[in-house]
This record gives structure tokens, C-alpha cells and sequence, in this order.
């Protein structure tokens, strides 16, 4: 995987914007070889003795991206909302806890719309960067759009996966500023509970004592209510889920016959997440030329394509010391179970 930079500052969105006066860049480090990568992770899931698999991180073509966007708009799903009211109402008192000077990153920016209010409570007292990671190049080019109106801010995103990005960041930084990193929207759920441990110690190993991690956890809720939000009466998470199938269709030439899945929403009580899954209506056999394979399902039989972990406030506090940060501070919505906490790397 080779990268290389695009500079940005020739784009259209960066020349017709009056407000620019200030220097902007926005460098993007471009990875090749996306769709080789997608066939072989494909096949790796298809092809596993038992449960077939799909990542869910394959959920965030243009499509899917846009799709989740309405998601997030969902009355049933009230993570993203829960998200963004906390970092609204709680960002001067945030940015208030860390030593000054502080540069931003974030891990999966999306659009960079909840970096916002981060991002002004700082630029409100010094000059900052933010370093937005993203797999997304449509998302970064959002981010670029959406923050160009911040003054005091230079922007440099990362076309990369999470710790591939997050260690250029650290190379990329200012010996002279704290690194703040935001990893939002309870992403981590999407990690097994060791899985998601072990990947806040990858984080903390990038890291330099003194630099933080803003946390963004979904907390535990009774399970009608979960799997409401998992399972929307307008059916936007199920075409989102079988969204995934579609991609396969497009970038790999698959035949999946999309009436033949349903989307399924389960509680897993032991994992403590929700899951998602497409079932097979019947019998079924699937030919993807690009991974080389031709698949059988039985009727019933499931691809698992995502599981949600809820956490309980307190796990939190040690998940952060088993990881090598320290926990100083939790903000809970009243509306929606859901928390965002600082963790101080130790
Ligand atoms: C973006 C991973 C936090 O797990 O709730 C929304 C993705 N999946 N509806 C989540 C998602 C189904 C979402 N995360």
C-alpha cells in the first residue's frame, strides 16, 4: 500500500471560498489498492468455518455514508443525537481540562461536524490543528467545507485507517502541543469487549503522557429499546446492512439477489451488543467473480455484519486504566444513555 499526497489547496471548494483569507491545508495521504484489500477481507468472511462474517467497516461507501446520515436522524436512534449534545454543551468544559496548547485528531471524522465544538472552544484561546483520520476521501473533503469558517485552525486530514493515520498524526505534530484525540459515536462498540481494550492500548502507545482521548461510549438500555434502534420501522438500517451486500455486487461483480436477505437485528445478553445480520430466505447459491468464490447458504443461515457493545458508566473508568490512560471525566445525556469520557494518557 503506497500513499501519496494531493495538495489540496487547488481545489475548487478552497479557491471560491471567500472567507479563506488564512492559510488551509488539507493533505491528503491516498491509499491504493482499496478494492484488492475489500476482496480479500470478503472472502476471509465468507469463506470462515461457521458464522460467515462481513466487516462492518465495508458499511461506509458514498451510499452507505449517506445512509447512516439518516440513521442518525431516526427517532429510534438516539446515539448520534445523545453524541452531539454532550460535545455542544460540554465543550468549553472539555477543552478547559487539557494543558494548553492543544492540536486535534480525530479517528473517523465523517463529516467533522462533531469536531466543531471542540475545535472553536480551543481556537477561542490559541492557534490549533486538527488532523482528521478517515478511510472516507468524500468525508474528508466534507470536513475541508464544513470547518473552513473556524479561524485560527489548520487542517490537515489523513486518507487512512485509524492507527496508520493516528501514527502520522504523531509524526505529523508539533513537539510543543498536547495531542487531543477524539474517537466519537461509540465506534469502539464495534470492537468485542478484549478487542476494544487492546485497541485503546494501540492508541495509548502512539501517544505521549499527557495527551487525551475523548470517548464516546453508547451505554446499556433495555433491550426493546435497542433493538428499536437497530431495527427502524422505515427500514433505513436495513438498507444500510444490506447496503454491504450491494457494494459487493458493485465492486466485486457478486449476484447477491437483495430480496433474497433480510436484515436482522439480535441482543446478544452475554457479548452485551447488539448484532446485525442478513438472513438467507432459502436456499441460495452466490457467485463473486473478483474474490473467486462461489458461496451456498442454507435457508436461515446469517452473514454477521456488525455487533453495537453497550457499556456501563463504570466499565469505562477501567477499560481506561487496563489500556494505560486514566479516566478524569464522564458526561452522561439525560435523554439517551450514552457517555463521553476523557482519558488522560497516564
Ligand atoms: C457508527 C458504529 C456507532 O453501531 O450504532 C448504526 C453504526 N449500525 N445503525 C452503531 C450503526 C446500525 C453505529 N456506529
Amino acid at each position: 500500500m503506497l500513499g501519496h499526497t494531493v495538495n489540496a489547496h487547488t481545489t475548487n471548494a478552497h479557491t471560491t471560498n471567500a472567507h479563506t483569507t488564512n492559510s488551509r491545508t488539507i493533505n491528503f495521504q491516498a491509499i491504493r489498492n482499496f478494492s484488492c484489500e475489500f476482496a480479500s477481507d470478503v472472502r476471509d468472511g465468507l469463506t470462515r468455518p461457521g458464522q460467515k462474517e462481513l466487516p462492518s467497516k465495508y458499511f461506509y461507501d458514498d451510499l452507505g455514508s449517506a445512509l447512516f446520515e439518516v440513521i442518525s436522524h431516526l427517532p429510534e436512534y438516539g446515539l448520534t443525537r445523545a453524541d452531539e449534545r454532550l460535545l455542544q454543551r460540554h465543550a468549553c468544559e472539555i477543552v478547559d481540562r487539557l494543558d494548553a496548547p492543544v492540536a486535534v485528531a480525530e479517528l473517523g471524522s465523517g463529516s467533522g461536524k462533531k469536531a466543531r465544538w471542540i475545535l472553536e472552544a480551543i481556537a477561542r484561546r490559541q492557534r490549533t490543528s486538527y488532523y482528521p483520520v478517515e478511510i472516507s476521501r468524500s468525508a474528508l473533503l466534507m470536513c475541508q467545507r464544513e470547518l473552513s469558517d473556524i479561524d485560527s485552525i489548520s487542517i490537515v486530514g489523513f486518507e487512512r485507517e485509524y492507527l496508520d493515520g493516528l501514527l502520522e498524526v504523531a509524526a505529523h505534530r508539533q513537539r510543543s502541543q498536547h495531542l487531543l484525540v477524539l474517537f466519537l459515536g461509540s465506534t469502539i462498540g464495534n470492537f468485542d469487549r478484549p478487542a476494544g481494550i487492546k485497541f485503546l492500548a494501540e492508541v495509548r502507545r502512539i501517544l505521549e503522557p499527557g495527551d487525551s482521548l475523548l470517548l464516546g461510549t453508547d451505554l446499556e438500555k433495555p433491550s426493546g429499546q435497542l433493538l428499536k434502534a437497530y431495527d427502524d420501522e422505515l427500514g433505513v438500517t436495513a438498507a444500510f446492512n444490506l447496503n454491504l451486500l450491494a457494494r459487493v455486487n458493485r465492486e466485486l461483480d457478486a449476484d447477491f439477489d437483495l430480496g433474497q436477505f433480510a436484515h436482522v437485528a439480535r441482543i446478544n445478553r452475554q457479548a452485551r451488543s447488539v448484532e446485525m445480520h442478513l438472513e438467507s430466505k432459502r436456499r441460495q447459491t452466490v457467485r463473486i467473480p473478483a474474490a473467486d468464490l462461489s458461496l451456498e447458504f442454507a435457508e436461515g443461515e446469517t452473514i454477521w455484519t456488525e455487533s453495537s457493545h453497550k457499556y456501563s458508566p463504570e466499565e469505562v473508568f477501567q477499560m481506561a486504566r487496563a489500556a494505560g490512560f486514566s479516566c478524569q471525566a464522564q458526561w452522561i445525556d439525560e435523554q439517551w444513555p450514552f457517555a463521553e469520557n476523557l482519558l488522560i494518557a497516564e
